[in-house]
């Protein structure tokens, strides 16, 4: 295939070949290399997965708008990765400015307006500069398009300065249209520049159920892997995929529909064994992962139509009203809605809650009408909910009852269930203070010594702590290690939590790195998930890695290298020399208090995951996996799975603080 330059004049060129709208895009491209963290968070592999959203988030518009349904994303071996789609292509057209509509699209970052395409913004409001920013960031881009008989290529380098001006690149047949996007993350912004298949085979099965009809096809040319992800009843399929294998109360409820121009999807069940609440939210296909005014709307509508439902039916007395907390026990909804541009609008810095105001009344209005009707219609749910709920009130009661008992019991003094356990910090900052929940006494007891006094807390763990999945409030208050825990942290439990009276900024599990502790920190996972949630989508959730070796110098062991890897430890011994000794932990207990306040404990030297949520369909499994009755499955699962010092999209490293 011959090159032909597209037969375009373009303006005028300075000798460097440069014109002054080219330096007013490089540096705009390079605002952004200079201040990632303000276009994509941050660079860690969270940041780095926003590149390939970005791009996902530009096929997915096209296929929303009706154009192509399949879209593939492809992981290579030299690092970079493709997002292909099957649209229209995008315009290769020259702009009034004399440069091609593409080259602006991917250069500028207020061609959003101009060339925005959406429907409904996405991409937590980037408003289509996200393939600029995704290019910004990148050693190389290359965009390849099909349309009309032609395929057009232009290609991109350090960060987003032109490499190939856009041309014509051969013939395709005139039916072939589409996009296709390959780039690869600049590590000289991204410490880890490694994209991770489950992430993203994650992230695309979660849109595959928001779009229903999209095919997402996802190749891994590293690992082998491939999966595709595809999805023709919406929301169902997601609420069954969540709540898959526990036994339901009833069916599942879903209803969708349009009102006042909000398009609002909801799907929703009971699970029989579960005690919490799971709602997951969006808002134009963006996680809200604190709520919003859809999710008020929701749960108002939900307690007022079962209220409605059980006095008109003689399930309750006139005096008597149900708890929108107890309705909630169990319950696993997902809500979605279609927000116009204009009236989309979020809470706080995070995007992560929605404000549009309209969105309240809109879903209150649909839930309250439609669960209505599903009530009526369905008398022998609607009764047995009604029993349902009256069994969490009940449970309810029995917790506060032994709450207020434990607390009688606090106030007599020195017997306090705490006094004995915790070894407590001494600055009321509690921002700043960390509890450390320690496997066992004598791991506890170096702990202590070891700790910052003025900032460090330090919590020992006699047994293991009761397993929380499937276990009513008023058995967590009488378990005496949760009951310790949730007197420590001092900011209530389940519906009562209230995250900001914790007193601690972090929560640091610190086990065994064996496959007792690994149970251990599922467990403790599992509770802080259950009944203090917040703790969790706040990230003041942590475990602690402790090193697996200490290499030394026979002769001299002061001289000694830590190490969390088998690859550290080989690197340690050839960088000591010979004569080293390797010492191998096997446990918590076997490190001194120094040792342990070293590598484990210190700010500046340790090294801890932080427990994130951000995938609702992992966790889920993990949970219910993890912590589900079968002990078999479950210690096949940890063996199998938890390996240590490793980062996933549940557990994000967090090495020698802060960041
Ligand atoms: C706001 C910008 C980003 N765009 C178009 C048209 C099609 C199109 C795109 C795209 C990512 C990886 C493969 C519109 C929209 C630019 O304007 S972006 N397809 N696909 C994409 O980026 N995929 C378009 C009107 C007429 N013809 C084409």
């Amino acid at each position: 295939m011959e090159d032909k330059e597209l037969d375009m004049a373009g303006p005028a060129k300075t000798e460097a070949g440069y014109t002054a709208r080219d330096i007013e895009l490089l540096s705009e491209l390079e605002g952004v290399r200079k201040r990632p963290g303000m276009y994509i968070g941050n660079t860690n592999p969270s940041g780095l997965h926003h590149l390939v959203w970005e791009i996902v988030d530009n096929a997915v518009d096209e296929a929303v708008n009706g154009y192509g349904k399949k879209i593939s994303v492809t992981m290579y071996k030299d690092g970079s990765l493709s997002v292909q789609d099957e649209g229209r292509g995008v315009p290769v057209d020259m702009h009034v400015s004399g440069v091609p509509a593409v080259q602006l699209i991917y250069t500028t970052l207020h061609s959003g307006g101009k060339f925005n395409s959406r429907v409904y913004s996405t991409s937590a409001g980037l408003h289509g500069v996200g393939a600029t920013v995704t290019n910004a960031l990148s050693e190389w881009l290359e965009v390849t398009v099909y349309r009309g008989g032609k395929i057009y290529k232009i290609r991109f380098h350090d960060g987003g300065k032109l490499e190939t001006p856009l041309h014509v690149d051969g013939d395709c047949p005139q039916s072939w249209h589409g996009t296709t996007v390959r780039f690869k993350p600049d590590p000289q912004i991204f410490p880890n520049s490694k994209f991770n298949y489950d992430t993203i085979a994650q992230r695309l099965e979660e849109k595959s159920y928001l779009l229903t009809g999209v095919h997402f096809l996802l190749k891994d040319q590293i690992s082998g892997q491939s999966a595709e992800f595809h999805c023709e009843n919406g929301l169902r399929e997601y609420c069954q995929k969540l709540v898959d294998g526990k036994s339901l109360l009833g069916d599942i409820v879903d209803f969708s529909d349009k009102v006042n121009g909000i398009q609002i999807e909801v799907a929703m069940c009971w699970c029989l064994s579960d005690y919490g609440e799971n709602i997951l939210s969006y808002a134009n296909d963006v996680r809200t992962a604190d709520g919003g005014t859809h999710e008020q709307g929701f749960k108002s509508a939900l307690t007022k139509t079962i209220n409605d439902f059980a006095l008109a039916n003689g399930l309750m007395k006139p005096t008597q009203s149900i708890d929108g907390g107890d309705l909630r026990e169990g319950l696993t909804a997902i809500v979605s809605v279609k927000i116009p541009e204009a009236q989309l609008q979020y809470e706080g810095q995070t995007k992560g809650k929605l404000g549009s105001p309209d969105a309240l009344p809109a879903v209150n209005s649909l839930v309250s009408t439609r669960f209505g009707y599903y009530l009526n219609e369905h008398n022998a749910f609607a009764v047995d909910l009604v029993k349902k709920v009256e069994a969490a009130r009940n449970a309810r009661e029995a917790a506060r009852k032994a709450r207020e008992a434990a607390r009688s019991v606090k106030k007599k003094g020195p017997e306090m269930i705490l006094s004995d356990k915790l070894a407590p910090a001494q600055s009321k900052d509690y921002a700043e203070n960390e509890l450390f929940i320690v496997e066992g006494d004598s791991a506890g007891g170096s702990a202590k010594s070891g700790r910052d006094r003025l900032h460090q807390a330090i919590l020992p763990l006699r047994g293991k702590p009761l397993n929380t999945d499937s276990v009513s409030m008023d058995r967590i208050i009488d378990n005496v290690e949760l009951a310790t825990i949730i007197e420590t942290i001092g900011a209530g439990v389940g519906n009562d939590f209230d995250v900001e009276s914790s007193h601690y900024g972090k929560i640091i599990i610190m086990t065994d790195a064996d496959t007792d502790g690994a149970h251990i920190q599922t467990l403790l996972l599992t509770f802080f998930y259950n009944y203090m949630k917040p703790l969790i989508d706040r990230g003041m959730v942590y475990i602690a890695l402790p090193p697996l070796y200490r290499v030394y110098k026979k002769s001299d062991p002061k001289k000694h290298i830590y190490c969390w890897t088998d690859e550290d430890r080989e690197a340690a011994k050839a960088a000591l020399g010979p004569g080293c000794l390797v010492n191998r932990y096997k446990g918590l207990g076997e490190m001194n208090p120094d040792q342990l306040e070293k590598t484990t404990m210190k700010k500046e030297s340790r090294r801890l995951l932080r427990v994130s949520i951000d995938d609702p369909i992992t966790v889920e499994k993990r949970i219910s996996v993890l912590m589900g009755k079968d002990a078999a499955v479950r210690w096949d699962w940890i063996k199998e799975n938890v390996t240590f010092n490793e980062t996933d999209a549940f557990l994000e490293e967090v090495k020698g603080e802060e960041r």
